[in-house]
């Protein structure tokens, strides 16, 4: 799906500002067809959770509505006229005066409505959005609803992250050509003996059969490449590479031509889009990462979209400043954990050259966690009565929608499909195959994975040899191992080298992170205080240095985020390196020390490579046996 662009034949209106605001039920049934009777207003973008001081308003479960007037444009006679809704979590429905216009299912992805027949030139319309921020066994992510005895509506979820809802995105209106490009798929490659000319395989979707001329530029805007048809390959000699850390952007300007398209007198650009790009490739062989073919290590985070105030709503200057901080403490990469960031987020990913691994909002899809680290789920996870078919279709769309959106980033390097799902459970593999398959289908060129919860071993998980990349999540001296680092850092290795032996991929460590509340010190390293953090990732890091396959590691979290009332939370997850408003914690310092040193490579292994190729297992961490889970529990 594209980006909507200004280019030379569509104009685009920024929606965002204040609007109208009310909860369902303090509006009449159809509140769409006349203005809303409110008093309340709420930005766009911006969760509305955290706005008022109204309790009912921010435990609300069901449907809102947003609604302003908006003018379309004189000028824009003869034109198509599109409303896009970057993101309506979790469900939106858009009205357009009295006429439903577009409805939509999956909270963190866009959707738009072709509205020309609604709406007239220089004319102005009333705009009202409904949104739904409900979680059922059929949503992605999934949730459950219960009504309590005083009749109220709750809302409860198997992931921690708070159940942000609102437009927390931009809404956009958008003019196009009648004749119109509506969709590019650019696919790059290397080429030549020496590897210095880029491919680039390009296909354009127009929505009615029309002659198509494509054109390269580099970065000054110099035509580097041209080609005829609506698909086909350019070569640009001598390419400069998109690289993590030194991103190079192209641009493909594609045009609709009203001619034969020969170039000859008489071609019209009809419509014209343009797409940046970067060329690069990305392979697993063996147990690397390969970016441009060279061995990546990635260093950061699982992040969150998470602020206060404004929750999950997308803020530029929240997005310069994350990305400053991720440069100056070395991060390369990070995780869109749990669900598809911001579009501003990937472009800026695009031209600054930092890597993601990009995840559907598939988080929670385990009744085993909540109910203890060894505790077997209330129920089984995947049964007629839990997670079905019907979520396997929503969560298989909600891939769709990814792939659609993000697959001409570059800076995307691999698809995470879900988090944390009961890999270990009866069912899991017939529910995560089609999903895999489905993944590749739509793109066959970048490694897919999923990040695998803590009681899913090497031993017991059921999809782990589906993906290209093991990426796993663990916790050893905070959930198990609670306080003793010395157990953590032996057992982090053995479950590691287990996978690692079993599977022969890239291992990644996805999430490893301590709850800690700035300011809190102790001389004895325990748990919550600052120094208790950068002890537990510096014994974490000893074992990931130890073991060859490992191809980066990503801290849980990049900053403390708000988590929905409980009692494993004290004012959010405060597992982050930084805190909710960004100061940094004393674990910070340490990273930035370790990061800046690495720049992507991984750490030469601790020990001398034995003679079978391996590292030799150092005598201080155990005997590179698999000690058992200790029985510790208490994941959240
Ligand atoms: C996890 C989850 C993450 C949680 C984290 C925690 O395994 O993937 O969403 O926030 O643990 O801090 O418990």
């Amino acid at each position: 799906m594209l980006k909507p662009r200004s280019t030379a034949t569509r104009e685009l209106v920024n929606l965002d500002g204040i609007w109208r605001f009310a909860v369902a039920g303090t509006v009449g049934p159809e509140p769409w067809t006349g203005p809303l009777g409110t008093r309340l207003e709420a930005p766009v973008p911006a969760s509305y959770n955290d706005l008022f001081t109204d309790r009912a308003i921010r435990d609300h479960v069901g449907w809102v509505w947003y609604q302003r007037q908006v003018r379309v444009p004189r000028g824009w006679t003869g034109e198509r006229v599109v409303l896009r809704v970057d993101a309506a979590t979790h469900e939106g429905r858009v009205y357009v005066g009295d006429a439903l216009v577009a409805q939509h299912v999956g909270g963190y992805t866009p959707f738009e409505a072709d509205i020309t027949e609604h709406v007239g030139p220089g004319e102005e319309f009333r705009l009202t959005i409904g949104v739904d921020n409900e979680l059922t066994g059929v949503t992605i992510p999934p949730g459950t609803i219960t009504v309590a005895q005083d009749g109220r509506r709750k809302q409860t979820y198997l992931h921690d992250f708070y159940n942000y809802a609102g437009l927390a995105r931009s809404v956009w209106l958008y003019s196009t050509p009648p004749v119109h490009v509506d969709d590019i798929t650019v696919v790059t490659g290397l080429d030549g003996a020496d590897g210095t000319t880029g491919t680039v395989g390009y296909t354009v979707g127009t929505n009615v059969p029309a002659a198509v001329r494509v054109r390269a530029l580099d970065a000054h805007g110099t035509e580097v490449a041209a080609g005829e048809g609506a698909n086909g390959t350019l070569r640009i000699d001598d390419v400069t590479l998109w690289r993590p850390g030194a991103a190079y952007l192209y641009e493909l300007v594609v045009d609709i031509l009203d001619g034969d398209g020969d170039g000859g007198g008489g071609d019209r650009v009809v419509d014209t889009y343009t797409e940046p790009f970067g060329v690069r490739t990305v392979e697993v062989r063996g147990t690397r990462f390969l970016i441009n073919g060279e061995p990546f290590y990635f260093t950061g985070f699982g992040k969150h979209e998470d602020s206060p105030v404004r929750g999950k709503g997308h803020d530029d200057a929240y997005l310069v400043h994350d990305f400053q901080l991720m440069e100056w403490i070395g991060a390369n990469s990070f995780r869109t954990s749990h669900y598809p960031y911001a579009e501003e987020v990937m472009e800026f990913a695009d031209r600054h050259g930092i890597v993601v691994i990009d995840e559907t909002a598939a988080v929670g899809l385990n009744l085993a966690v909540g109910s203890g680290l060894m505790g077997t789920p209330p129920r089984p996870t995947f049964s007629e009565d839990t997670f079905h078919d019907d979520t396997r279709a929503a969560h298989a769309q909600a891939i769709r929608e990814l792939i659609a959106r993000d697959k001409n980033h570059p800076s995307v390097v691999m698809w995470c499909i879900a988090n944390e799902p009961s890999s270990n459970e009866k069912g899991a593999r017939e529910y995560v195959e089609p999903l895999v398959e489905l993944t590749r289908r739509l793109d066959p060129t970048r490694p897919v994975t999923y990040a695998a919860v803590m009681f899913a071993t090497h031993d017991n998980d059921l999809i782990a040899d589906l993906f290209d990349v093991l990426c796993v999540n663990r916790y050893y001296g905070w959930y198990v191992a609670t306080g003793d680092l010395a157990a953590a850092e032996t057992y982090l290795e053995a479950d590691l080298r287990g996978w690692a032996e079993k599977f022969g991929k890239p291992i990644m460590l996805s999430e490893y992170g301590a709850d800690t509340m700035p300011g809190l010190h102790s001389v004895w390293d325990a748990p919550w205080t600052e120094e208790y953090q950068l002890a537990y990732l510096e014994a974490n890091q000893r074992a990931f240095d130890r073991v060859e396959a490992l191809v980066g590691e990503h801290v849980w979290n990049f900053a403390d985020f708000q988590t929905a009332d409980g009692i494993h939370r004290v004012g959010g997850n405060k597992k982050g390196v930084f805190t909710r408003e960004r100061h940094p914690k004393a674990a910070a310092h340490a990273l930035r020390r370790r990061w800046t040193v690495l720049g992507g490579r991984k750490p030469s292994p601790a020990v001398r490579p034995g003679d079978d190729g391996r590292p030799e297992h150092d005598a201080r961490h155990g005997d590179g046996g698999r000690p058992a889970v200790p029985p510790e529990s208490g994941q959240a």
